[in-house]
């Protein structure tokens, strides 16, 4: 299953897959960080759309068009804020990511990339982070052969070599 995985430091606004995942807040109205450069990229079009989805609970996820992205759709998933790994953090993690592949096979979506979700502002250890993202989506990958090509769009040094280190293992 491996080699339908990819890693690409970058920034994910630029990629030209079927869907994006944006690491959400429970509002979906946008923020900082990689929310806040997707919906940026994306233009005015998005958040009007987001109003309509009345926000999303931690582990889940919504779909939206992608407006002036080169991706198709945008999965918006709230990861959980790390509050030291006694609040369920890693099963939500973890269902962040299958969700989000849950809606993207349904959309029969073929490329999906993911952001490292609450390892910036939300404070999830990276390397942990980078264990669970990588174990649930290959074992979503194993159930679903219909999906091509998963993307880990890496935006910082650390979580890059961290996934490097993880995937060459
Ligand atoms: N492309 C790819 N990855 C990026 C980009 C980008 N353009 N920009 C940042 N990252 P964060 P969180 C990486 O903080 O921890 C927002 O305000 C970043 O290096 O964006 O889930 C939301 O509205 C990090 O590895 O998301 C929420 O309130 C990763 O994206 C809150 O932040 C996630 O960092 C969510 O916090």
């Amino acid at each position: 299953m491996k080699d339908k995985i990819e890693i690409k430091q970058c920034d994910i606004t630029d990629l030209n897959v079927d869907v994006i995942v944006n690491a959400a807040n429970k509002s979906l109205l946008g923020g900082g960080g990689v929310d806040g450069a997707i919906h940026r990229a994306a233009g005015p079009g998005l958040v009007e759309e987001c109003r309509k989805l009345n926000g999303c609970e931690t582990g889940n996820a919504k779909i939206t068009g992608g407006y002036n992205l080169p991706a198709g759709f945008i999965i918006h998933t709230v990861g959980p804020v790390w509050q030291g790994g006694k609040k369920e953090e890693e099963n939500l993690l973890s269902s962040c990511y299958k969700r989000s592949l849950e809606i993207a096979a349904e959309k029969q979506s073929k490329t999906i990339a993911f952001p490292n979700i609450s390892t910036g502002i939300y404070g999830f250890p990276k390397e942990k982070a980078a264990g669970i993202a990588i174990s649930t989506v290959t074992s979503f990958l194993n159930q679903h052969p219909e999906i091509e090509k998963v993307i880990f769009a890496i935006f910082d040094k650390e979580n890059y070599e961290i996934y490097q280190d993880l995937l060459l293992s």
